[in-house]
């Protein structure tokens, strides 16, 4: 039927339909913010903490933003750069996406440069932690001399001679021991390497097998083999001295005797003090393409299934527990909110950086059923650790839960919203940690699936919500840890730990960028990206694997 001026009702239905109708995807766009506006948001939540630290604590490796109390780590009070090397490489993504504040970031990874050419000297007559140290301040040198060179910002050879002279003098704690591994900390000035001065002289396994990506990078950016040797020899004493692969089946008990190599305590678990080593495994073979360590990872990883994995209850979320008494002891269904990097680490693992997608495609991956149980625990990990913030009554997770195992005594722990975990009263804090998001951001880039942005968005409000000092003045508003995430009002304490700045905010900021290619890129434990090493070029340097088992 048509009407006066010619047009059938069909016709007028169709066009009316055409204009109401918008897609599924833009309606859920329109209901929470879009990526643009979240990287906005996360920009000047950084902004907020750094001009507040530039003011207040500026050079100082310490810092309370409560109180706006600073200090340095080393004794004698010389500065370590803690906050501003960790800061640099994430002012460096930032500005190069940024379209509000361009020309602040600019200006402060210039400062930030100038403190480091012009101030810091790492002559430090004190101890300093190894790891630590290696983790963040050679790893935030070697990604800002990275992102300097590919973003064309700032003076790139400024950060690799800091570097250089860093690696050298932490490069010392190798000489200290027979076996290779090195005792817990290194006075900078003497070179004089320290044992732990707690746990019997024992180092934890997890800090003495996280050097290798940054030490490999620097022999790749200097042609220097020693650092490369330096940092491998620790890990045939480990797998020997032990018999790793068959008696641990890959997992590795917290502590280790550096003169011998052999464990020295009975707990295994994914959590503090054993984490990275298994993350280092991996992201070495990501990294330099050596295979050895991929079968390392894949056998450590078929360990963890079989000894550490369980479901909780109501709701199935799959957690990594402990072993207190060693393998054939009982699983603690106990789990570090550290644990949650896990989820990341088996997604990139599972396709090496590819999209799902993309992976299937291809017989690697195709052909795999581990790999294929990799990306499926990686999801299952990813959303328990989500459940952690989402079951928690300020949003936020706690540093440490217990899942509910069926057999818990629960006398005086706070109980989650749904059932499936427990809060001990001393492990309410939340530090600002980054691994969730972390997570979330892989399994983003890794699936193109939105509900990982929603989740993202939903933790980051919640940081903003509860973390945040003077929250209703932007001039005045920083962020802060909390003591206690879990009774509310929530309770903030005065320290600002620099993988807030390092890594939580820069894993949620990249989660919102529309692109991110994880085939060419490795972070370090500490959230600092390094770009994958050219085979040939570590060829025609003889870079290569040094041992085997
Ligand atoms: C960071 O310093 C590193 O990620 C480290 O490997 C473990 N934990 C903190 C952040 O939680």
């Amino acid at each position: 039927m048509k009407n006066s001026v010619g047009i059938s009702i069909a016709t007028i239905v169709a066009i009316i339909a055409a204009i109401y109708y918008v897609p599924w995807y833009e309606h859920f766009e329109r209901k929470s913010p879009g990526a643009g506006e979240m990287r906005d948001r996360i920009e000047s939540m950084f902004l907020e903490s750094w001009r507040d630290y530039s003011k207040h604590g500026w050079g100082y490796d310490v810092y309370g933003p409560i109180e706006h109390t600073s200090h340095n780590m080393p004794r004698g009070n010389q500065p370590l750069g803690w906050i501003i090397v960790d800061s640099v490489d994430t002012l460096m993504l930032m500005y190069n996406s940024s379209t509000r504040y361009k020309s602040e970031f600019e200006a402060e990874i210039q400062r930030s440069e100038h403190w480091i050419n012009d101030v810091l000297d790492f002559d430090i007559d004190a101890e300093v932690n190894v790891f630590e140290t290696t983790i963040r301040m050679l790893g935030g040198l070697l990604s800002a001399y990275h992102l300097s060179d590919l973003l064309e910002v700032g003076n790139k050879t400024v950060y690799l001679n800091k570097a250089i002279d860093l690696g050298d003098r932490l490069a010392l704690a190798f000489l200290s021991t027979q076996t290779g591994i090195p005792y817990s900390s290194i006075n900078l000035h003497s070179g004089q390497a320290v044992k732990n001065h707690a746990d019997g002289g024992a180092s934890s396994t997890a800090e003495f097998t996280t050097l290798q990506m940054e030490f490999k990078y620097l022999a790749y950016l200097t042609g220097n083999r020693t650092y490369w040797e330096l940092v491998e020899r620790v890990y045939e004493p480990l797998y020997k001295n032990n018999d790793l692969l068959n008696t641990y089946d890959g997992l590795v008990p917290i502590y280790t005797f550096p003169d011998t190599g052999k464990f020295g305590a009975s707990t295994i678990r994914f959590g503090s003090r054993g984490d990275s080593f298994y993350e280092y495994l991996l992201k070495q073979y990501l990294l330099t393409h050596e295979t050895l360590y991929y079968d390392l990872y894949r056998k450590s990883m078929e360990g963890m299934k079989k000894h550490l994995l369980a479901q909780s209850k109501p709701s199935s979320l799959w957690y990594i527990g402990e072993r207190e008494q060693g393998l054939h002891g009982q699983l603690s269904p106990k789990m570090d909110h550290l644990v949650c990097f896990m989820g990341g680490l088996l997604a990139s693992g599972s396709t090496e950086g590819l999209s799902i997608h993309e992976a299937r495609r291809r017989p690697f991956f195709s052909l795999s059923l581990e790999r294929k149980s990799d990306w499926d625990l990686a999801k299952g990990i990813t959303d328990t650790c989500y459940q952690m913030y989402k079951q928690s009554s300020s949003g936020l997770a706690p540093e440490i839960v217990v899942f509910n195992d069926g057999n818990i005594k629960q006398d005086g722990w706070w109980r989650s919203s749904v059932g499936d975990f427990f809060v001990k009263p001393l492990d309410r804090h939340n530090l600002q940690r980054p691994e969730t998001v972390e997570s979330i951001m892989f399994m983003y880039h890794l699936s193109h699936d939105h509900k990982y942005r929603e989740w993202g968005a939903e933790i980051a409000t919640s940081f903003f919500e509860n973390t945040c000092v003077d929250c209703n003045d932007p001039k005045l508003r920083r962020f802060t840890s909390l003591s206690d995430c879990i009774t509310l009002p929530t309770k903030k304490s005065n320290n600002m730990e620099s993988f807030w700045l390092a890594e939580t905010l820069k894993y949620l900021y990249i989660l919102f960028l529309d692109e991110f290619d994880l085939t060419k890129v490795v972070f370090n434990t500490e959230a600092h990206p390094f770009p994958v090493l050219d085979e040939e070029i570590l060829k025609s340097q003889s870079l290569t694997t040094g041992w085997s088992l």
